[in-house]
């Protein structure tokens, strides 16, 4: 590393506690004297967007306090601290956030006031930071947060990509992605750390030295240089960090005498190829190119935050004499986030063997002691594969660090379990099949890390009966499951002020946003008139609130009294967006053939249908045109739209996320059984007294079972049954019920316009063309759906019934705050414990 990157010399800088502005006319000078002194734009101008970047910086400077106080606390009391590796964050905006867990709002909001600015106007105007993709990127934010309100000792690393997850706009073809620059001005929320900097190589090759010493030279080498995010805890001191890297090129790497020669493009080559590794997130991976630079950015990742980790490891002994490297997993927890910083295992391996002169075996003790990986799915074509070509071209030392992995796990196998020599084909690391060499990560993960866990308790039972089930007949004890978990700051506190300002007066206290059990307080208000009645009318405003959105960025009106019904997630053909929508085809078909006076008797809805497919992802952005196409005739059918509304809501994120959530009353969690790790949204909707519809899958199974099976509309077949259906319908033993053939058949006749969506409705079909045979088994709960669908209707028309199923649902949700998760991982597989700062 160059410099002294870290604490360094700094340890020895007394921190100076400048005082903070406290009341709301101080707070205001300060905003003011940031928009003067810290200038983004020219002076003078004062707009929301100027506002808001200077109210950002003075919260900053509160976070920047209490954050050096946290970093020199870690640093003397020198505690075992969690290292979480992940691709992916899902931050969204942070004013909000930080003002609500420093617990400041009320200062901020009359400041802002005496400025002639209101809080949430000028939080709307930052952009979300989407550094991630879906559920595995938010629940990583969610844990940040956790850990920081806990006191835990622990950080995040990521990388920091130029362009985040695209923005989605819907035009008459459908989803069109456009690159989001959230980066575009800057982020007042990350602090470059100029002195924190390591040389990453790619390429190369090995080379021996006489003593046998094996040693990685030559290739490419750019730098890793830190942007230090500080993430609050809530009422608490304790702010820690999320680390996200940055490739540059090395200093030297400008080629002056080729850009004086007039060859530009090849004077700036090593520079324009840096940048190229942290300017997207998930670069499409269809070309050899682009599989080469997934791959670079995984161990870019990897190899700075080991090498920033190990050089803070040896810091923080260098005070106390020397150290011994057994003494590194009592020091150190790394966690994978899914099999994406999987390099993490070779890359530690080479650090010690080869830097630090270890020998395999203890090498291989201090690694697996130190390293812990969580699975979030079980669906084959997410389970990372790496080409043993690519990985011998890009890392070459790394493949045969991975190759010796591998041969001595088979010899292990040999030796001890001559029971499993059969299977070893599917368990070892390597595929050696000649058509198609590769690394198989997952397996690489469990043969490397000391535990493997799962994200909810169907989940982590699916990974021990069959992904790994070999694997736990060799190690018993390795797997665990640990259900995910949301932060309820953000998903309830700060999103719903009306709803948690109505939950702290009936408990009588705040305490249930960092003890959500409490939660269950409010059981025995549950058919209360009173409490109904407030329930129901904080309910309404995040209804009308919503409703406000939804015509300000669709242009449809949409009328509070209907059921707002929502499903919003990622598009993807398991999760079934496709079974919602033929449901609502088939729900708009049935009210056309209606008389007007039974048509009154039906219960309004709006369903609301939300989530990005991946840009290359066919039948998933053919089920977008297709909510779409259905919304344009569903709501300007004047006989129908008063009773049934089909919105598409565009780019969601976290932002709208917040938005949306509260203002939910249904929503859909119905994937194939088995087939969706856990799910977190459905815990934010059932946090925010939303019911759900949805089948036995994922999180869903603890969520019903916490709030009691009558308050959840269940439908569907369960995992277990599903191999077998599956057979069923390629023997063609299935017979559709009569309500799924009406849906399709009512598609087909071209109700929603001339678009061909032949080759979707082929995927529910036939094994022939487009047809998968049903994989996902639509048709074969399309039935069960319709009837679940049919004892919501009911339920919402009794009021006092609905009031109290949506209240016992949030009464529920203690389970899934995201501090019981990040303590049973503290606890079960860090070892690690609260870490304060006075
Ligand atoms: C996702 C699962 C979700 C789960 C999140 C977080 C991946 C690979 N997996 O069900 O599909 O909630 O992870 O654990 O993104």
């Amino acid at each position: 590393a160059k410099g002294t990157p870290g604490y360094g010399v700094s340890a020895k800088v007394p921190a100076v506690a400048y005082p903070l502005a406290e009341v709301p006319a101080e707070i205001a000078s300060n905003i003011n004297y940031h928009a003067q002194f810290s200038p983004h734009f020219s002076p003078f101008k004062f707009e929301p967007e100027q506002a808001y970047y200077a109210t950002a910086d003075s919260v900053r400077d509160r976070l920047v306090q209490q954050w050096n106080e946290t970093y020199r606390h870690f640093h003397n009391v020198d505690p075992k601290q969690t290292y979480y590796l992940s691709m992916e964050y899902l931050q969204g905006r942070a004013l909000t956030n930080a003002i609500g867990n420093l617990d400041i709002q009320n200062a901020y909001g009359g400041a802002l006031k005496k400025l002639g600015h209101a809080l949430e106007e000028i939080a709307e105007q930052e952009k979300d930071a989407a550094l991630g993709n879906g559920g595995l990127g938010r629940l990583a934010s969610c844990f940040l947060d956790s850990m920081a309100t806990l006191n835990l000792p622990a950080w995040g690393y990521g990388l920091r990509y130029k362009y985040g997850l695209f923005k989605q706009q819907i035009t008459k073809e459908g989803q069109e992605e456009i690159a989001e620059d959230w980066l575009e001005k800057f982020s007042p929320w990350e602090v470059v750390r100029h002195d924190v900097v390591y040389p990453v190589r790619f390429f190369g090759r090995v080379e021996v030295n006489p003593n046998g010493f094996r040693k990685w030279v030559d290739g490419e080498v750019v730098q890793a240089l830190a942007y230090d995010v500080p993430i609050p805890g809530y009422k608490t001191k304790n702010t820690i960090s999320l680390r996200i890297w940055e490739a540059k090129a090395c200093a030297g790497d400008f080629n002056l005498f080729q850009f004086n020669d007039g060859q530009y493009e090849a004077a700036a080559q090593l520079h324009s190829q840096a940048q190229q590794i942290c300017a997207v997130l998930y670069p499409g991976d269809a070309t050899e190119n682009g599989k080469l630079l997934r791959l670079k950015q995984q161990f870019f990742l990897c190899s700075a935050s080991l090498q920033d980790i190990i050089f803070r490891f040896k810091e923080r002994r260098l005070g106390k004499g020397t150290w011994q490297w057994s003494e590194f997993p009592s020091k150190v927890a790394v966690q994978l986030n899914d099999t994406h910083p999987t390099l993490s295992i070779p890359e530690l391996m080479r650090l010690l063997l080869d830097d630090e002169g270890l020998g395999w075996d203890e090498a291989w003790d201090v690694t697996t002691r130190t390293i812990a990986y969580t699975n979030h799915t079980v669906l084959p074509e997410a389970l990372e594969k790496w080409s043993q070509s690519v990985m011998r071209k890009l890392l070459p030392r790394h493949m045969e660090i991975i190759e010796e992995i591998d041969k001595r796990f088979v010899a292990m196998i040999c030796k001890t379990r001559t029971d499993l020599e059969s299977k070893l084909m599917s368990i070892r690391i390597l595929d050696n099949n000649p058509q198609k060499p590769v690394v198989r990560m997952a397996n690489l993960c469990v043969v490397s890390a000391h535990t493997v866990n799962g994200v909810a308790q169907l989940h982590s039972d699916i990974l021990k009966s069959e992904l790994f089930v070999d694997y736990v007949s060799i190690w018993p004890t390795k797997f665990q499951n640990k259900t995910n978990g949301i932060t309820p700051r953000r998903w309830l506190r700060f999103c719903s002020p009306e709803l948690s300002s109505i939950i702290t007066k009936w408990l009588k206290s705040e305490q249930w946003v960092t003890n959500l059990d409490q939660l269950t307080g409010l059981r025995k208000f549950a058919d209360n008139a009173d409490f109904q009645a407030e329930w129901a009318s904080a309910k309404m405003a995040n209804k009308q609130r919503l409703a406000e959105y939804i015509e300000r960025v669709t242009g449809e009106s949409i009328d509070p009294h209907s059921l707002f019904d929502i499903q919003v997630k990622r598009i993807h053909e398991y999760k079934r967006q496709l079974l919602n929508i033929l449901g609502a085809i088939y729900r708009y078909k049935k009210l056309k053939e209606m008389g007007p006076k039974e048509r009154k008797n039906t219960t309004p809805r709006t369903i609301m249908i939300g989530g990005k497919a991946f840009a290359t992802y066919t039948n998933a952005k053919r089920i977008v045109k297709l909510v779409n196409d259905v919304g344009a005739v569903v709501n300007n059918d004047p006989e129908v739209s008063k009773y049934l509304k089909v919105v598409f809501i565009p780019n969601y994120n976290v932002s709208v996320a917040e938005m949306l959530i509260p203002g939910s009353e249904l929503s859909q969690h119905i994937s194939t059984a088995g087939m969706e790790a856990s799910g977190t949204s459905n815990m934010k909707f059932a946090l925010n007294g939303c019911l759900i519809i949805g089948t036995l899958d994922g999180a869903n199974v603890e969520i019903r079972e916490e709030i009691q099976e009558e308050n959840f509309f269940l439908f569907g077949a369960t995992a277990d049954e599903v191999p077998r259906l599956r057979k069923e319908r390629e023997n063609g033993l299935f017979k559709p019920d009569p309500r799924f053939e009406e849906a399709k058949h009512f598609i087909r006749s071209g109700a929603f316009g001339s678009y061909d969506y032949n080759p979707l409705l082929e995927s529910l079909e036939g094994n022939t063309g487009y047809g998968r045979g049903d994989y996902f088994l639509v048709g074969y709960d399309f039935p069960s759906y319709m009837d679940a669908q049919a004892k919501v209707d009911e339920a919402y028309k009794d009021r006092k019934r609905w009031l109290k199923m949506s209240i016992l649902s949030t009464a529920g949700s203690g389970k899934f705050s995201s501090d019981r998760t990040i303590s049973q991982y503290a606890k079960e597989i860090w070892n690690i414990a609260e870490c304060r700062v006075p």
